[in-house]
Order: C-alpha cells, then sequence, then structure tokens
C-alpha cells in the first residue's frame, strides 16, 4: 500500500459531498466467496462455463444442474462473514453503495437493502422464469432444489441476471443517477469487464467524478482511474474510510 496515494485518496473522500462505491467480486474475495475472472485465485468461470451456468441458454439445456450449482454457491455465501472492507463501507451511512456482487454481506454488514443497488440481482430470493411475477425469500443456509413455480408451474430460479438478460430497470436507473451526481467513484474488486454495468465508470468520469479504484491488479476500468490503489481492499477501504 503506497501512503501518500491513500492519503491523498482518503482526503479526496472525505472532502468530497457525494461518494459512491461500486463494486465487484474482489469486495467479498476475502471472505473466501469466489470472484469470476481471476486465474490466478480460482475465478469460477476459469473451472466453469458461464454460458452453462448463468445464461437463460444454459437454464433451458439443463435446470438441474444450473439449480445445483447455485444450491452450492448459497451454502457457501451463507457460511461467509463480511471482511472488513464490507464493514467499512457500511459505516459510511451517507454513501451510495452499488455492487455487481449477488451475495448479501453487504447487507449483512449493515448497508440498508433498501437503498444498496444490486444491479446484478441477488441469490437471496427466487423468481419464476416464465414471468408470471411469483417471488420467494431463500434461505441461503437451506437452498431450494429445482421446484416448479406454484402460481403457474413454470421454473423457479434464482433473481440474478444471467448473461443476455437486461437489468432490471430501477437498479439501472438508480445506479446511473447516482454515477451522474457523484464527486467521487470508489471502485473496488472489479475487472470492469461486463457490460453495461462497466459503462457506469465512463459515465460517471464523463460527468467530471474523480475515480478511485481499489483492486490487486490493473483492470479495464484503470485508464479511467485518477488514483489506482492496489493491494486488499480488506486492507486498504478501512483505511480510506475511517
Ligand atoms: C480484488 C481482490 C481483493 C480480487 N481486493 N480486489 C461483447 C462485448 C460487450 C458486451 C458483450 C459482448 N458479448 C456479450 C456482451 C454482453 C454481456 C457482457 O458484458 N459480456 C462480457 C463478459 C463481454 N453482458 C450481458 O449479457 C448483460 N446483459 C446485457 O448486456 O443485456 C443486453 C443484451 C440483451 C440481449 C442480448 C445481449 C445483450 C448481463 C450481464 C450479467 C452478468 N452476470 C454475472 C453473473 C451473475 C449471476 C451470478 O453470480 O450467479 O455477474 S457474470 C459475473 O461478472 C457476475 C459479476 O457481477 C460480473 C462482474 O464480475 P466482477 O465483479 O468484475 O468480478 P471479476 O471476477 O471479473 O473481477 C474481480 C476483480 O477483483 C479482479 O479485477 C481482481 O483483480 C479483483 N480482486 N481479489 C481487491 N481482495
Ligand atoms: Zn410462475
Amino acid at each position: 500500500m503506497n501512503s501518500s496515494e491513500l492519503r491523498t485518496a482518503s482526503d479526496l473522500i472525505s472532502k468530497a459531498s457525494r461518494v459512491v462505491s461500486f463494486s465487484g467480486a474482489g469486495l467479498s474475495a476475502e471472505s473466501g466467496v469466489a470472484t469470476f475472472r481471476d486465474a490466478n485465485t480460482q475465478g469460477v468461470w476459469t473451472k466453469f462455463d458461464p454460458m452453462k451456468l448463468a445464461s437463460p441458454q444454459g437454464f433451458q439445456d439443463d435446470p438441474k444442474l444450473v439449480i445445483d450449482w447455485y444450491a452450492d454457491r448459497r451454502r457457501y455465501v451463507a457460511q461467509a462473514q463480511p471482511n472488513a472492507a464490507h464493514v467499512a463501507l457500511a459505516s459510511r451511512g451517507e454513501m451510495q453503495h452499488i455492487t455487481q456482487n449477488v451475495d448479501d454481506l453487504l447487507i449483512r454488514a449493515g448497508v440498508d437493502p433498501d437503498i444498496l443497488i444490486q444491479l446484478h440481482g441477488t441469490i437471496a430470493s427466487d423468481h419464476c422464469h416464465d414471468l408470471c411475477g411469483y417471488e420467494e425469500a431463500i434461505n441461503l443456509s437451506d437452498p431450494p432444489s429445482l421446484h416448479a413455480c406454484p402460481r403457474c408451474g413454470g421454473s423457479m430460479r434464482p433473481s440474478v441476471v444471467w448473461f443476455g438478460e437486461s437489468l432490471l430497470p430501477e437498479a439501472w436507473n438508480k445506479a446511473e443517477q447516482a454515477c451522474i451526481e457523484c464527486d467521487v467513484l470508489l471502485v473496488i474488486g472489479t475487472s470492469a469487464e461486463v457490460y453495461p454495468a462497466a459503462g457506469l465508470l465512463d459515465l460517471s468520469k464523463s460527468n467530471g467524478a474523480t475515480i478511485i479504484i481499489v483492486n490487486t491488479e490493473s483492470s479495464g476500468a484503470s485508464h479511467l482511474a485518477d488514483l489506482e490503489l492496489t493491494g486488499n481492499a480488506g486492507e486498504i477501504i478501512p483505511h480510506l474510510l475511517r
């Protein structure tokens, strides 16, 4: 950790009137939740085919495979604990948080679920894939196996955004607004390779925000960074927000 960069970033954050965090899988990595694209930390997509497990086509082809995979991840997340970065973010009640993460670790750290923007949805609920509107909360410790929608007989599935699916308009509109209005966008643990989410960083930058990136390595957003702090989120974020 470079202490002068850390001090500069910390000053920028404390002087800003609106700070927004934008996080990805790296935020939860120190809680033991696997990232997607890290070859060296066994990212999920280095072992599994995303189109088989996280796309509507994959679900149609082999729904049991998909639901069993989510059941494993749900049980894993249930046992994971928020790390120091989640806790530090939650301690800043005035900050708006946008996350691509589908886990519930920011919420368990204390972020108000009503103001958290989960761009790619959540594994803490299921909904009917056949869009009758039926939804149910999921106990992550005791996740369901493949089951039918009690309302229409369709297929229940996790309320996450798969490849090729649109993000929920409400979450997207709120995220765009927050990224336009903030003075500082604190980008934590994302490869910034998945769109449209990664496009929010360009939006913020073009609206005048200072972009501070915290990541263990360079990412697809490095070229947008005013300050790039290299290291673990769990070590850097508590210093930055103290
Ligand atoms: C640390 C750390 C530590 C580690 N501290 N840092 C071609 C070009 C452009 C776009 C497309 C294209 N082909 C297809 C698309 C669209 C596609 C897309 O973007 N694909 C790209 C991969 C190319 N996007 C979509 O399909 C989206 N929908 C869409 O576009 O709709 C319109 C449309 C309609 C019809 C047809 C086509 C398009 C939807 C995207 C949904 C993404 N869903 C997932 C799965 C969620 C479900 C689940 O989890 O079960 O969301 S994919 C996965 O990636 C997940 C994540 O939220 C997302 C982002 O990943 P993230 O968070 O950045 O993680 P990693 O692993 O990539 O990075 C971790 C980072 O942390 C690394 O940088 C590490 O260095 C760092 N790190 N430890 C700090 N301790
Ligand atoms: Zn239904």
